[in-house]
């Protein structure tokens, strides 16, 4: 049943958003919402201070994105990009040498450290650097407090340890078991300002295939935003970022395993619970055409579900994807 057009072109979107896999659907978003107001919570559990500047992977991979610098083989990082720094750093023999950062890359951690010690929220500075990049949403770190992502892991010199998320990811290529991911100043961390008010005052809220434990998961762990997502007004649909019972893209499934939850598209609505439940946050779930076996599981837990290519092969694709999201948000809140 196709809606009237006017009434599925929402005007307030929000997104809770990871890094790499979360800022394409977000391009294909953007296409398919063209006169929406997007607001976008990213996720700050991946930041790191690295030769005393503050890092901010996943929301520098959003504004890097849609503002048109991203270095679209890696995914991250700035276009064009040198390691002249990187290098001169190797030969000082100074450590950490297993994380790179870029020289055009430097100048956005620089920005950000020097406001950051001027006493600027996160969210301020965030602003701040958004207006060079003009990514065409409101972004907004989860929480303006610091809170990181470790993972209790096997580690190589023996014993358990937690090292930081991009130790595991970047160093260690997430081959170490993970025994526990832990949000480290969760119980501190505040949502940052306009991040509630984004969430109760949408007319949809989307959650793009970003990894469900250390992005879309990693943003539930602040206090206050999962009972924002179970109180608004809006439709809750999320994107399956299991394709064929494989991630899609980086290492959900090692991430899954660590939480104990089977990586399947199904395994995945059920984490993410009904609204209708007692803690769930969905509403809807797109799964891809290979899934479609786990519909009617997922469409028994009460959440609506529907099959379709998922896969974000180019931008026509995603805009597709991103529509279909929309288009079933609408048909979940039409009474
Ligand atoms: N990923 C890597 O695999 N190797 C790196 O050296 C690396 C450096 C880096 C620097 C800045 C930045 O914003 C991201 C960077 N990443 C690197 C990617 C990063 O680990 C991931 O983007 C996220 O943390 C996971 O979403």
């Amino acid at each position: 049943m196709r809606m009237h057009p006017a009434a599925s072109a929402p005007q307030r979107i929000t997104t809770l958003a990871g890094g790499i896999g979360g800022a394409r659907f977000l391009r294909g978003l953007i296409a398919a919402a063209p006169e929406a107001e997007i607001t976008v919570i990213g996720n700050t559990g991946d930041d790191i201070w690295i030769h005393g500047l503050r890092v901010c992977p996943d929301l520098d991979t959003v504004m890097y994105t849609l503002g048109g610098g991203i270095s679209e083989e890696r995914g991250w990082g700035r276009e064009d990009e040198t390691f002249t720094v990187k290098s001169e750093l190797a030969d000082y023999g100074v450590e950490p040498s297993w994380f790179g950062l870029g020289d055009r890359d430097i100048a956005t951690h620089l920005v950000r450290t020097q406001m950051l010690n001027a006493g600027y929220p996160l969210s301020a500075v965030t602003e701040a650097l958004c207006t060079r990049w003009q990514p065409g949403v409101r972004l907004i770190p989860m929480t303006d407090e610091r809170a990181e992502t470790h993972v209790v892991v096997d580690h190589p010199e023996g014993g358990r340890r937690a090292i930081h998320f991009q130790e595991w990811w970047v160093r260690y290529q997430a081959q170490l078991t993970a025994h526990a991911i832990v949000l480290v100043g969760a119980d501190d961390a505040k949502p940052a300002p306009g991040v509630i008010e984004a969430i109760e005052g949408a007319d949809v809220v989307v959650l793009p295939p970003s990894n469900p434990v250390v992005s879309i998961g990693t943003i539930l762990q602040v206090p206050g935003i999962r009972e924002s997502l179970r109180r608004t007004p809006a439709p809750v649909v999320g994107v399956s970022p299991i394709v064929g019972g494989r991630p899609v893209r980086g290492m959900a499934d090692a991430c899954l395993s660590a939480i104990g939850v089977d990586t399947t598209a199904a395994a995945v609505a059920a984490h993410y619970g009904s609204r209708r439940d007692e803690t769930g946050i969905l509403d809807g779930w797109l799964v891809d055409e290979s899934d479609a076996g786990d519909v009617p599981q997922v469409a028994s837990l009460g959440i609506a579900c529907e099959a379709r290519p998922l896969l974000m092969s180019d931008p026509t694709t995603t805009t597709a994807i991103a529509a279909a999201a929309l288009d079933l948000a609408a048909r979940t809140a039409a009474p």
